[in-house]
């Protein structure tokens, strides 16, 4: 074993958007190592106040002790240095390690994306929805701030994210190729994407994922889909019913909180 003697002043800080599908990934993977943490959640664009002290715009970042962290993936990888033994998040030989972090950048670098741009094109018009993922655990000076500014910040993020009805449907087209590569993967009846062993592939299709699954083990999303636009839930509803849909659904259910 080398679980590692955390003192208080050295518990790493992750600074967040609560909502963030890159935040859940590192979340996520802090839990499953069973590395304590504390989450400082910010309404997203107050969020740069405290990220640009770290010479970053976007979330996550984790600061430890020692360093600084501001890419999901950068964070996963000095998590896997402090893995306890015969839990990683990366495998340890050469080839299936590479095949995880492909994976994983394909994830981070096409599905992350398209996939935010697809709920928010559904999402933004819901002020009350908006407010309760966006102020989640959020300073009180912020949730004034949203309150005040929502009109502005959503066309903000719309103009920032080019969020249009067209990239909607670009983006949707996206997310569907990544789930059917993943169904691919899957095909062999595999349980996870690389290997028989739970890994960082997992956790990042399984989180990034989440905002067009709304798994019910999510910590900041809720699952229901009334109040959800038709066109979307019918979406959601065709997704969770893919092999790579129900698969996502399974980890959360099964790896996402455990003991
Ligand atoms: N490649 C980055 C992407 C992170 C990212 O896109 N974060 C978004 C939240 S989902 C963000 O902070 N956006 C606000 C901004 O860039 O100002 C990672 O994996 O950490």
């Amino acid at each position: 074993m080398n679980y590692q003697i955390v003192t208080a002043s050295a518990v790493p800080r992750l600074i967040s958007i609560a909502v963030s599908h890159y935040c859940e990934k590192v979340r996520w993977a802090l839990e499953w190592l069973k590395i304590p943490y504390v989450e400082e959640s910010h309404v997203p664009l107050f969020h740069r106040f405290a990220t640009r002290e770290y010479g970053s715009s976007s979330v996550p970042i984790l600061v430890t002790g020692a360093d600084t962290f501001t890419d999901s993936t950068d964070i996963l990888h000095y998590l896997n240095t402090l893995a306890p033994e015969g839990r990683y998040l990366y495998p340890p030989d050469p080839e299936p390690c590479r095949e995880v972090e492909q994976l994983e950048e394909l994830f981070d670098t096409k599905l992350g994306v398209s996939i935010r741009g697809w709920a928010y094109f559904y999402r933004l018009d819901d002020r009350e929805a908006m407010r309760r993922v966006w102020c989640k655990g959020t300073p009180w000076v912020e949730q004034v701030g949203f309150a005040i500014a929502y009109p502005i910040m959503r066309r903000l993020v719309q103009q920032s994210l080019n969020i249009t009805a067209a990239s909607a449907a670009s983006s949707l087209q996206e997310i569907k190729q990544i789930f059917d590569t993943v169904n691919q993967q899957l095909a062999d009846n595999r349980p996870y994407l690389v290997g028989d062993q739970f890994s960082a592939a997992d956790i990042t299709f399984a989180a990034l994922a989440a905002p067009a699954l709304l798994p019910p083990e999510h910590p900041v999303m809720p699952s229901q889909l009334d109040g959800i636009k038709s066109e979307m839930a019918t979406t959601i509803k065709e997704l969770r019913a893919t092999p790579a849909g129900m698969y996502a659904l399974r980890l959360y259910r099964e790896q996402r909180h455990f003991s």
